[in-house]
């Protein structure tokens, strides 16, 4: 019998991809790159099953182009690229990785939110620029991070786990959530529930973990940036498009906000220019859940995913991180 074919539309870790070998011909692309439309089509054309990185949208017209998909795994935990409903229309499982990259997304938070704060990167820069002849005492001042107010926009499991690191830092947690968390967790994430207009004028520091979806475009822009304090830290370590990358460009150039820390961009790679421009904001290439160790539980997970949705591995018949499980009870 012919195996089915998985293709894998990002280079990983050639051991987890061994995994797939003995169930599926596997076509791994051997370099990172942005698919054209036709390429795409011409990849899921043959293919059984994908494991597919953010940048590729699976959407209604890639499902028309891919006759014998059963399964996308996707390689993260947001999952905008991916249409579900024309997903599970075509009877097409799919999956995300959740929790494996709770706490390195937390600890990767708190990095960009003490960079901005404490102007970690524009000192650098300056240090290297061969700048530094002398100190000023009254130098590099920046916003202290202790015992400040620290916002939550989100507080799924990734908000959770940014708020339980408050603690050390004897910071207090405001949050806001489309729904109030039940008072066991507020509790044991010593945070407290606010409007998402308390939370804007009332943070010192302001991170945003809110899934990206229709309503949440633009759930930071200009008024929302001119609700905040004009000390007040802005960290985006959830999707391009949350924030209005041009009203934050202006906002940080007029003063309207101190500093950002910003992992993720409307129509990355490439970035608004204006924010290249300010010093003001510390820019990472979305690399928020990149350590070593959860990059390969990431790539385990998907692949995990993909084996068990073909009746192999520890999970077989039950994708442990399926988004639409519906869809195999209709198959079954
Ligand atoms: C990416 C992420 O998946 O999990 C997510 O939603 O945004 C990241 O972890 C990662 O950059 C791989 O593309």
């Amino acid at each position: 019998m012919t195996k089915p074919t998985v293709w894998i539309s990002r280079p990983f870790f050639p051991d987890i991809v061994d995994r797939l070998r003995p169930h599926f011909d596997v076509r791994a692309e051997t370099e990172e790159r942005k698919f054209a439309a036709a390429e795409l089509a011409a990849r899921l054309a043959v293919a059984d099953a994908a494991i597919v990185g953010l940048a590729e949208r699976i959407d209604a017209t890639a499902i028309a182009a891919a006759p014998r998909l059963r399964f996308v795994a996707n390689l993260g935990v947001g999952y905008n690229n991916l249409d579900i409903a024309a997903l599970t229309g075509a009877g097409i499982g799919a999956s995300n990785t959740p929790d494996v990259l709770n706490e390195t997304v937390a600890d990767y938070a708190w990095a960009l939110m003490l960079a901005a704060a404490r102007r970690v990167g524009e000192a650098e820069r300056w240090l290297r620029d061969g700048q530094w002849h002398g100190s000023r005492f009254e130098g590099w001042l920046g916003a202290d991070v202790h015992g400040r107010t620290i916002g939550i926009l989100g507080m799924g499991r990734i908000g959770q786990a940014i708020a339980r690191r408050a603690v050390g830092f004897r910071a207090r947690v405001l949050y806001h959530n489309r729904s109030r968390l039940a008072s066991a967790i507020e509790r044991e994430c010593a945070a407290t529930y606010v409007d998402k207009a308390t939370l804007l004028a009332s943070s010192d520091h302001l991170i945003l973990v809110l899934p990206y979806t229709p309503e949440n475009h633009h759930a930071i822009g200009a008024a929302e940036l001119a609700a905040m304090k004009p000390t007040a830290t802005l960290v985006n370590i959830a999707r391009g498009g949350i924030v209005d990358d041009a009203a934050l460009a202006r906002a940080l150039a007029d003063g309207t906000i101190g500093a950002a820390g910003i992992d993720v961009f409307e129509g990355e790679p490439a970035v608004h220019p204006g924010l290249l421009e300010r010093q003001n904001i510390v820019l990472s290439p979305h690399i928020a859940s990149a350590s070593r160790d959860t990059r390969r539980d990431m790539a385990t997970l998907a692949v995990d995913n993909v084996l068990a949705a073909f009746g192999h591995g520890p999970h077989a018949g039950q994708p442990p991180t399926i988004l639409n499980p519906g869809v195999l009870a209709d198959a079954s």
